[in-house]
């Protein structure tokens, strides 16, 4: 099928020519690099979309000195100016989300309505940046001593590499780099080599006001493979601190690798996200969400609702009008007025999915809708349902694909026991309208996720709250909140203004 719209049209829109490779490395300027033709396909019916020159590590090492050459300027910039170049980025992205929602749509293959929703996700951090521009505050402490003064303030870490994903090709770079821009740090971005046009578009986008500011070099971008971009960032010194979102598996390469050379790193890593639905729940309401967070981006993002632990008095009820619900969702090109479920992102998705699929049978899970691709081009999967019982092994394990595990849970304590059986702890949610139960979900001996929801599922997360989990999910926070301290470091400051040296902890020295 024809894609509904002119893809080299909105392409040139963007700054990306559909004809001949597009550069692949933006340092202030855009170069090409020497690393291959990386070509973009759409999920959506495979057509290819355009094609980059990826970086090399020479791309990379020039990056990274560009990098550095600006921190030494940027750093010194009153904070709230720093937000001002970010309040123009955020203009910018508002005259472009359009396009750029319709490009993320193409490359990644989430509906429409999500696409723009990711871009205005940029938006609202940039605006949220803008705001932290002028706070960023530190505490002041009463010093033991008399006469001196104690406080915290925050300083800048220098270069942020920032490695993301297909799932979130632009937003979750947003939360990072807008942040770490504002905190006086410069970002390297690393990609996904799965929606490289995505990437170079947002550069295309936020040039022309890094130019017209001055502040070309702040944000910079690399699209190259892993040995030429990737594993440089691990190890390189220059990069106190690394922000990586992808999975546990690529976690556990990266948070050891970085820790080998004592920096930091920020892990935002795989969910196993389950809904709580109770017997008192309101049941319209937990339809809705389970079904977003199932199968919205095509359970493909890390906050997707995988388990639905719902209650024995309103199991068969709901698992019924859920298998309902399923057989309206359209399946098709994410770009197409009225579908809900767009594409995988690729080939290989699709194999994990009916690999999948495979194993909850031979393991004795009911698959009640849903299990097959489905053929047409493109990388297209039914979603589904499995019925399963609270102990099965397999969903322990996150599949990044529309697959949901139905189990029965005998109460509250049960389905809690449940929910925090898995390695993952990033979202969670329960549907009551009993306060108590409420209460008790969120209380320290609850969910032990780093979100927790009432009567709200498990995905679309605002930026204001700082967002993360625990256990595998790697224990970093991104985003709103105070998650802008892991972009700083903190330097405790003591002053004395008075004539004397008094030591703390009454210790005398007299020499
Ligand atoms: C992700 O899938 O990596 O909460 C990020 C959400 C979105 C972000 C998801 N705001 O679902």
């Amino acid at each position: 099928m024809a894609s509904p719209i002119d893809v080299p049209a909105l392409l040139r829109r963007l700054g990306i020519d559909s004809e001949s490779t597009n550069a692949g490395a933006y340092d202030g300027a855009f170069t090409h690099g020497d690393g291959g033709e990386l070509v973009s396909h759409s999920p959506a019916d495979g057509a290819r979309l355009a094609s980059v020159a990826q970086a090399t590590r020479d791309d990379y090492e020039r990056s990274v000195r560009t990098g550095l050459e600006t921190f030494d300027r940027w750093r010194m910039l009153p904070a709230p100016q720093r937000g001002e170049v970010l309040r123009q980025i955020a203009e910018a992205l508002r005259a472009s989300k359009d396009d750029l929602g319709a490009l993320v749509s193409l490359e990644m293959g989430k509906v429409l309505s999500e696409g723009l929703g990711e871009v205005q996700e940029m938006i609202d951090i940039a605006d949220f940046g803008v705001g932290l521009s002028r706070q960023l505050y530190g505490l002041t402490m009463h010093s033991e001593r008399p006469q001196h003064r104690m406080y915290e303030q925050w300083h800048p870490l220098g270069t942020v590499g920032v490695i993301s994903a297909f799932n979130f090709p632009v937003a979750v770079w947003a939360w990072n780099a807008f942040i770490a821009m504002v905190c006086g740090d410069v970002a390297l971005w690393k990609p996904s080599e799965k929606t490289p046009l995505s990437a170079l578009a947002v550069c295309h986008i936020i040039d022309p006001v890094l130019e017209r500011t001055g502040w070309r070099g702040v944000l910079n971008c690399v699209i190259g493979d892993v040995d030429e971009v990737g594993e440089p960032m691990l190890d390189d010194r220059r990069l106190p601190l690394v922000s990586a979102t992808g999975s546990c598996r690529m976690g556990k390469i990266v948070g050891p690798r970085v820790a080998a050379r004592l920096g930091r790193s920020l892990l935002e890593l795989g969910g196993n996200n389950a809904i709580i639905v109770l017997d008192d729940a309101n049941l319209d309401l937990a339809l809705v969400a389970t079904a977003f967070g199932a199968v919205g981006t095509a359970g493909q993002r890390c906050t997707s609702t995988r388990r639905l632990l719902v209650q024995k008095g309103v199991a068969a009820e709901l698992t019924e009008r859920l298998v309902k619900s399923y057989s309206s969702i359209r399946i098709g090109h994410p770009l197409e007025d009225g579908v809900l479920c767009g594409p995988l992102i690729d080939g290989d998705a699709v194999t994990m999915f009916t690999d999948a699929v495979a194993r909850i049978r031979a393991d004795g899970g009911e698959i009640l809708c849903g299990g097959s691709a489905v053929d047409r081009p493109g990388h297209y999967v039914e979603p589904t349902i499995a019925r399963v019982p609270p102990d099965f092994a397999f969903a322990k394990d996150e599949t990044f694909a529309p697959i949901l595990y139905v189990m029965e849970v005998d109460d509250l304590d049960h389905a809690i026991r449940v929910n925090n059986d898995v390695p993952q702890g990033l979202s969670s949610a329960v549907f009551t309208d009993s306060m108590r139960a409420a209460e008790r979900f969120l209380s320290h001996a609850g969910s032990d996720c780093g979100i927790a929801n009432v009567n709200i599922g498990t995905s679309g997360a605002e930026i204001g709250g700082a967002f993360g989990g625990e256990k595998e999910t790697g224990g970093g926070r991104e985003a709103g909140s105070d998650a802008w301290k892991a972009y700083m470091r903190r330097q405790t400051c003591t002053l004395n203004w008075g004539d004397d040296l008094p030591l703390a902890q009454g210790v005398t020295f007299d020499v």
